[in-house]
């Protein structure tokens, strides 16, 4: 009798969670866009009516944050709820880096695959492939996303800037020809290609000075690294958002009458910006403005498609960018000379690579429709948080010892409180911590300043306080005036290094 009783409270709270069925979840994840660059988050010269509708409907949260200000580790951090900066080599990684996520560990996918959800990933890696740098790209390549706990992946290795220039299915490039097989070599050339640095005059974008860029042309852009071979395979920049769409579009579909988690991570704004023809020139800020458009378009197709499969009421969608904003990140796309007064970080100091607020500090919008009230939200809160916060949401442990930085917050994701995180730690250059309004930056080797980029990095030799309330842009440094509170917090970022936050 307890049993059946038990049972059917099982139903029951079933049923009041999650209506008929557990509700499925997109995260869209994109690449470098900034706390500024939405017209929900306060642009002016850029519209994104696709974001600012979802931002409507759902919850636009104003301190939402990635654990570091640039890809892989914010990525790692997502995906293990683990902070990066505790494991060696999760900086940016090369094209022919290993997997970095252990495979053993609890990770964002598998707990939805323990909850009996699908799940798959369409787009940017960036996280490693294989077990090793020097691998045979022709040959099935794992571990990789399928054994960290994707069912179904599509992706691209690193970066758009970076080799090899092609698409992986599961554990295959895709268009592979045993008569033309790839190589990549990240120190010295391979096959007899052109390259930026040798042929300039083959480019159609071409690279800015001193960042590099110029090892191996694919598709009329230099590119980080060296690459011979897979001439069928290479993939042509303007076809990437539909290439990425189509596959995110067919996942939604397959998986419609099971829960599934989808990662649809994209590779807008990051360089090299080349949207396809139907967005170029139409921001008029410039390429960097019109891949912005393209990632609001897709936003939009992707809301499209879950109401024409009949899911839309049952579907959590997640929207943030993995780190704060670039303009010259390595080509001539204008990005800088037609900013045309648009402000990619907003009121925030500093943008990608950076330890102040707009280095991690980043969009970040939740809609359930039916289920969340729309609402603003400025409760701390951290990608690293969603492994705990749907564990919790979907009732399953997380083994001791893992994902150990993530705290549940799944109240808060869902607007129920805005009480939201007191500590987070943010990674620039340096780390930095923030409790409550105050956020301290620790002192630091790095250059203050990455000229060719035009970013504060938030590093300094000596430390920084900065009270977040009061000052939103770290203007005024007050760790002189409260020696006491730097100290604190000093030891604060000491015991968190220590993994004693728990
Ligand atoms: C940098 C690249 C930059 C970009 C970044 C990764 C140079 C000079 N710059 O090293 O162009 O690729 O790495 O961006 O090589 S991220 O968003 O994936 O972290
Ligand atoms: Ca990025």
């Amino acid at each position: 009798m307890k049993k059946i009783r038990a049972v059917i409270f099982c139903i029951l709270f079933a049923h009041t969670t999650f209506g008929q069925q557990k509700p499925n979840v997109v995260f869209i994840y994109v690449d470098d866009l900034g706390y500024g660059d939405l017209s929900c988050y306060g642009a002016s010269k850029i519209k994104t009516p696709n974001l600012d509708m979802l931002a409507k409907s759902g919850i636009q949260f104003s301190n939402a944050h990635s654990t570091s200000a640039t890809c892989t580790p914010s990525r790692y951090a997502l995906l293990t709820g683990r902070y990066p900066w505790r494991q060696n080599g999760t900086e940016i990684l090369p094209g022919d880096a290993k997997l970095i996520i252990p495979t053993d560990k609890t990770t964002l996918p598998k707990v939805f695959q323990r909850a009996g959800y699908k799940t798959g990933i369409v787009g940017k890696w960036h996280l490693g492939l294989g077990n090793e740098v020097e691998k045979n790209w022709n040959e099935e390549i794992k571990p990789g996303p399928n054994e960290v706990g994707f069912d179904y992946s599509f992706i691209f290795p690193a970066t758009a800037d970076r080799v090899p220039s092609v698409f992986l299915e599961n554990h295959n490039v895709i268009g592979l020809d045993s008569s033309d097989p790839v190589a990549v070599n990240y120190s010295t050339k391979i096959g007899n290609e052109p390259t930026g640095k040798e042929n300039p005059e083959l480019l159609k974008l071409k690279s800015s000075p001193n960042h590099g860029h110029d090892n191996t042309i694919v598709n009329g852009i230099g590119r980080i690294g060296y690459m011979s071979g897979g001439k069928v395979a290479r993939w042509t920049d303007e076809e990437m958002p539909l290439t990425f769409l189509t596959k995110a579009k067919e996942f939604i579909n397959q998986n419609k009458k099971s829960p599934f988690f989808l990662f649809y991570a994209l590779t807008e704004p990051h360089v090299p910006r080349m949207p396809s023809t139907m967005f170029k020139g139409k921001s008029g800020l410039g390429l960097r403005g019109d891949a912005i458009l393209q990632l609001d378009w897709a936003v939009g197709e992707i809301l499209a498609q879950l109401k024409t499969a009949g899911i839309e009421k049952n579907t959590i969608i997640i929207f943030s960018s993995d780190n704060g904003p670039v303009l010259d990140d390595g080509y001539m796309d204008e990005a800088v000379t037609k900013l045309n007064g648009h402000t990619p970080s907003g009121p925030l100091r500093g943008g990608k690579y950076s330890a102040f607020e707009a280095g991690t500090r980043v969009p970040f919008i939740l809609s359930w429709p039916g289920k969340v009230s729309p609402s603003v939200s400025d409760a701390l809160i951290s990608q690293i948080d969603l492994v705990a916060s749907f564990s919790k949401l979907l009732n399953q442990n997380i083994p001791a010892g893992d994902a150990i930085d993530s705290e549940n917050r799944i109240d808060v994701l869902l607007g129920k409180t805005k009480q939201g995180r007191n500590i987070l730690v943010e990674q620039g250059g340096a780390l930095a911590v923030v409790r409550n309004e105050w956020k301290y930056i620790s002192p630091s080797k790095g250059p203050a300043i990455l000229e060719l980029k035009g970013i504060e990095t938030g590093s300094s030799t000596t430390a920084q306080l900065y009270n977040l309330k009061e000052d939103i842009g770290e203007k005024s440094n007050l760790a002189e005036k409260y020696p006491e509170k730097v100290k604190e917090m000093t030891l604060l970022l000491e015991k968190i290094k220590q993994g004693n936050n728990k």
